[in-house]
C-alpha cells in the first residue's frame, strides 16, 4: 500500500519503552486481591482466578547468572476486539519484538476480524516484515476487528481447537471494558479446565472509560480527543469569524462523558453537558434545553449570536426518565426479541402496551425516529447504539422552540441558526500521537513478558503515565479486580465496572470553575492538529484529563 510522506517519516519512529521493560524482568507479587463489589458473588462465578496478586515488573539484574540452557519458546495468539483505536497496531508490534527479544523463536498469530477468528479459526501469522508496515499507523486494518461476543462455552472450545492446533500458549485480547471482561470469562473457563493456555488483556478504547486506580487511561483516548479538539477549534474560530452559527457538536465515548470533557477543556467552548452531571442533578431534557437557552439569549444580549456547544453521544442514558425507560425497553428486548422484526406501527404499539405509565410519557415525548432507535438497536452486548441516536438535532430543535417561547415574553432577542456536526469515527484511526505510540507499544511489550511469567486473566498494566515513559511503571493487573454484578441483557452479570466522570474528581472541577465565562465571553481555544515532530510540549503533551488528575 502506499504510504504518505508523513507515514514513511512516522514508520521511523522508535517508541520510547519504559526503562524497566528495556532487559530481563522479574514479576513482583504483591497481596491478594478483591473485587471493587460484590465480593462474595464473584469469588463464586471465578474460583480459579479471583483474589490473584497485582504483579510490578522489576528489572532482573541477576538474570545473565541464572541463565541455563535455552529461553522457553511459545507462540501467541492477538485479537483485535470492538471499536478502532489508535495505537492498535502499535500494541501488537510491541507484543512482537517483546516475543521475539524472549526468544527469536517464539511466534505470533493474528486472529482475523476480531474475536471471531478465534472461533471460526481465521488467523494470520505476524511476520516482521508484516508488522513493519503498520509501526505508528492508525487502524486496525492490519488484522481487522469485530465485535463478536465471546462467552459461550461451544466457542471457547472452539478456539481451544485451533490453539491447540498452532501450539498457542497464550491468546493477547485487545479491547474495551466488555472484551476484557470476556477475556477474564475465557481465563476462568480454561483455568478450570485445566488447560494450559494464559488469557491476558490490553486497555483499549477512545471512550477513555475503562479506567481505574491501576489502569491509568485507555490507549486511543489521548489521540482521539486531539484530533476532535482540533476539529472543534476549527469550527469555533469559524464561528467567531462569522458570528452567524451556533454549532452543536456531538463527541463519541458510548456512555461516559470523558470525551466531551477532555475536548471542553482543550477548546474552552460556550457550552458543554456532561452527562454525569445530568444524571447526578436528576436533569430533565427541558432543564438542559432551558440551560443551553440561557446562555445563547445571554450572548445574544452582548450582540453575539453565535457559539459552541458539545453534546456526550451517550447522553440520553443519563437522563434519569430516559434511563428508566431504556432498562425496562432492554428487558422488554431482551424477553420479547421478535419486537427487532415489527413493522414500525405495530413495534410502537408492541412498546407503549408494555410500558410503565410513567415510561410511556417519556417514550411519547422523543421524537418518532429517536423513539424508533431506542427500541430497535442493541450491539452484540446489548448496548444501545447512541452513537446513530442524533441528539444534536433534538437538542437544537428544543433550544430553538423554547428560544421562540422567550422571544415571545421578552426575555430573548437575536438570532438562533443552528449546524450539526457529530466528531466519532473521524479520530478512531489517526496516527497515534506519541503518547499513544508510546503507551501501546508498551501494553504490548509488556503483555509478552506477562505471558513469558506464566500470568491469565490479568490486564497489562502501564502506570506513572503523566510522567515521561522511561518512568512508567510495568505489570499486570487481575482482571477480577475490577469486576461487579450488572444487569445486561435481562440478567445479573459479572463485569468490569465502567468508569464515569468523577463529579469530584480535577477535570469536572476545573471545567465546572470556568464555565460560566467560557459561556459568556468568547474564550476559545485551538489547539490545531495532532503534531508528531517538534517542541516537547507540542507534540509529547499527556491529556488535560490525566494531567489533572495526577498533577494538577
Ligand atoms: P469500544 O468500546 O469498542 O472501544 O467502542 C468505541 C466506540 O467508538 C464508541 O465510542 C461508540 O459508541 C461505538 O464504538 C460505535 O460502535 P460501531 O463502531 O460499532 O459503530
Amino acid at each position: 500500500t502506499k504510504k504518505s510522506v508523513l507515514q514513511q517519516a512516522r514508520a521511523a519512529y522508535q517508541p520510547k519503552l519504559p526503562s524497566v521493560l528495556w532487559g530481563p524482568v522479574k514479576a513482583v507479587k504483591g497481596e491478594p486481591t478483591q473485587s471493587v463489589g460484590d465480593q462474595e458473588e464473584i469469588k463464586k462465578l471465578f474460583p480459579n482466578t479471583y483474589g490473584l496478586p497485582e504483579l510490578e515488573f522489576v528489572k532482573d539484574t541477576d538474570a545473565s547468572k541464572k541463565k541455563t540452557g535455552k529461553p522457553a519458546k511459545f507462540n501467541v495468539g492477538v485479537i483485535l476486539s470492538g471499536g478502532q483505536a489508535p495505537g492498535g497496531h502499535n500494541v501488537i508490534c510491541g507484543l512482537f519484538d517483546g516475543l521475539k527479544a524472549l526468544n527469536k523463536e517464539n511466534r505470533l498469530y493474528g486472529f482475523l476480524m476480531g474475536p471471531g477468528g478465534l472461533v471460526d479459526h481465521k488467523y494470520k501469522e505476524l511476520t516482521a516484515s508484516f508488522i513493519n508496515d503498520y509501526r505508528n499507523t492508525g487502524g486496525f486494518d492490519m488484522i481487522g476487528s469485530g465485535r463478536t461476543k465471546l462467552e459461550t462455552p461451544e466457542q471457547f472450545e472452539k478456539g481451544l481447537e485451533i490453539i491447540k492446533e498452532l501450539d498457542i500458549r497464550a491468546i493477547v485480547i485487545i479491547g474495551g471494558d466488555d472484551s476484557n471482561t470476556n477475556a477474564a470469562v475465557l481465563a476462568e473457563y480454561y483455568k478450570a479446565k485445566n488447560v494450559p493456555v494464559q488469557v491476558l488483556g490490553c486497555p483499549k478504547t477512545i471512550d477513555g472509560d475503562l479506567k481505574n486506580e491501576w489502569i491509568e487511561t485507555s490507549f486511543g483516548f489521548d489521540t482521539a480527543t486531539k484530533v476532535y479538539s482540533e476539529l472543534i477549534g476549527n469550527i469555533e474560530r469559524d464561528a467567531n469569524s462569522a458570528k452567524k452559527y451556533w454549532h452543536f457538536m456531538k463527541l463519541m465515548g458510548r456512555s461516559a462523558s470523558h470525551i466531551a470533557l477532555e475536548c471542553a477543556l482543550k477548546t474552552q467552548p460556550n457550552y458543554c453537558i456532561v452527562s454525569e452531571e445530568v444524571e447526578a442533578k436528576n436533569m430533565t431534557l427541558n432543564d438542559i434545553v432551558a440551560d443551553i437557552a440561557k446562555v445563547v439569549a445571554q450572548r445574544a444580549a452582548d450582540g453575539n449570536n453565535f457559539g459552541s456547544v458539545l453534546v456526550p453521544e451517550g447522553l440520553i442514558e443519563f437522563i434519569p426518565a430516559m434511563k428508566k425507560l431504556i432498562a425496562q425497553l432492554n428487558d422488554m428486548l431482551a424477553e420479547h426479541p421478535e419486537i427487532k422484526q415489527m413493522e414500525p406501527d405495530a413495534q410502537h404499539k408492541f412498546v407503549v402496551d408494555h410500558l410503565t405509565k410513567e415510561n410511556v410519557e417519556a417514550f411519547n415525548s422523543l421524537p418518532v425516529d429517536v423513539q424508533r432507535q431506542l427500541s430497535l438497536d442493541r450491539d452484540p452486548h446489548g448496548n444501545v447504539q447512541v452513537s446513530l441516536i442524533e441528539t444534536e438535532k433534538l437538542l437544537s430543535d428544543m433550544v430553538e422552540k423554547k428560544l421562540e417561547q422567550m422571544k415571545e415574553k421578552g426575555e430573548y432577542v437575536g438570532k438562533f441558526s443552528a449546524l450539526h456536526h457529530f466528531f466519532g469515527y473521524e479520530g478512531r484511526c489517526a496516527d497515534p500521537s506519541n503518547f499513544d505510540a508510546d503507551y501501546c507499544y508498551a501494553l504490548g511489550y509488556n503483555a509478552a513478558q506477562l505471558v513469558n511469567c506464566g500470568a491469565t486473566g490479568y490486564m497489562s498494566s502501564i502506570r506513572n503515565l503523566a510522567k515521561p515513559s522511561i518512568q512508567w511503571i510495568a505489570g499486570g493487573i487481575p482482571i477480577t479486580m475490577m469486576f461487579n454484578m450488572e444487569q445486561r441483557n435481562g440478567k445479573q452479570k459479572p463485569v468490569i465496572r465502567k468508569a464515569l466522570v468523577d463529579l469530584n474528581g480535577r477535570p469536572f472541577q476545573v471545567f465546572a470553575q470556568h464555565r460560566a465565562k467560557w459561556a459568556r465571553e468568547t474564550c476559545y481555544v485551538y489547539p490545531g492538529p495532532v503534531q508528531y515532530f517538534g517542541p516537547d510540549e507540542v507534540c509529547n503533551q499527556t491529556s488535560k484529563t490525566l494531567y489533572y488528575e495526577q498533577e494538577g
